[in-house]
């Protein structure tokens, strides 16, 4: 279901094309997935070689948090514990579904927007389930296992964010049929994706693709190049975003209650100003 005007999410990122054609350079096996698109996570099949690459992955990205990660991650990465191997969702959904009552799902990979967005709304987190390549140990364009456990799964257990959480997916379906998507599509990179925030005077990630990338987490929080500011709704939804390349602009929140606060309110008007800006 192509959008009118801009892609809902990018090009790269849009398959509702492609889920017809699973091989259509869609990594991972749509075959056998349910009809919410959700598939069994067999933990035993990870090669050894994947269960090293794992490991390496988390031990290189575990040295860069500290005066990096803001708190809530940090805390949360502690109990995860995944330094022992590939996790087992259904082991993580004990403590996870204690902490915050949500719960990790098994895509096979990127799922259509309506899909991804149903399960947020109902407190449900998809995890694609395969790893990257070798030759993408240091970058890749989609999400894969470690992009979404490292990246996403820790913020989950902060209870603010994990409501916030909630209640953009059921925004985003309602942006969806206001046609507000490709505006509210923003936020969620801006702050999910790409989030800072600042803690006790400095500023820290909480945005999964910053946490879980080498690379953009010593961009956001230490080059010169990205501007850095304050969070806004407006400004955000007003401001496109990139892909496949480190950011130009990152948000900072003064806490997740600003988050959750300043999301509250009916988007509706929003729309309706950016539409008519
Ligand atoms: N599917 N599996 C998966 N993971 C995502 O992060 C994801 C998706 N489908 C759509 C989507 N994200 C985007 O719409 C959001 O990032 C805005
Ligand atoms: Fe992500």
């Amino acid at each position: 279901m192509q959008n009118e005007g801009m892609q809902t999410t990018p090009a790269a990122f849009d398959i509702s094309a492609k889920t017809h054609n699973p091989n259509a350079g869609l990594r991972g096996n749509y075959a056998d997935m349910a009809a919410d698109f959700t598939v069994r996570q067999h933990v035993g099949d990870y090669t050894s070689e994947e269960q090293a690459r794992w490991l390496r992955l988390v031990a290189r990205q575990l040295a860069l948090l500290p005066t990096r990660a803001c708190r809530e991650f940090i805390d949360a990465v502690a109990k995860l514990d995944m330094q022992r191997g590939i996790p087992d969702f259904a082991t993580v959904n004990v403590a996870l579904n204690a902490a915050t009552n949500w719960q990790l799902v098994a895509v096979p990979g990127l799922v259509p927007d309506d899909v991804f967005f149903t399960h947020l709304a109902n407190r449900r987190f998809p995890v694609t389930v395969w790893l990257r390549s070798e030759a993408e140990f240091d970058y890749i364009v989609e999400p894969d296992i470690f992009h979404d456990f490292f990246g996403h799964v820790p913020m989950l257990f902060t209870p603010v964010y994990a409501d916030h959480l909630q209640a953009y997916g059921h925004g985003a379906l309602k942006a969806k049929r206001l046609g507000g998507l490709d505006w509210l599509a923003r936020l969620y990179w801006y702050t999910i994706e790409f989030g800072l925030i600042r803690e006790s005077g400095e500023i820290r990630a909480y945005g999964a693709g910053v946490l879980s990338s080498p690379k953009e987490l010593i961009h956001a929080l230490e080059s010169a190049a990205p501007r850095r500011r304050p969070f806004d709704v407006m400004t955000i939804m007003r401001t496109p975003f990139l892909i496949d390349d480190v950011q130009s602009s990152y948000f900072i929140l003064e806490s997740f209650e600003q988050l959750h606060h300043d999301t509250a309110p009916d988007f509706t008007p929003y729309y309706t100003a950016l539409r008519n800006a």
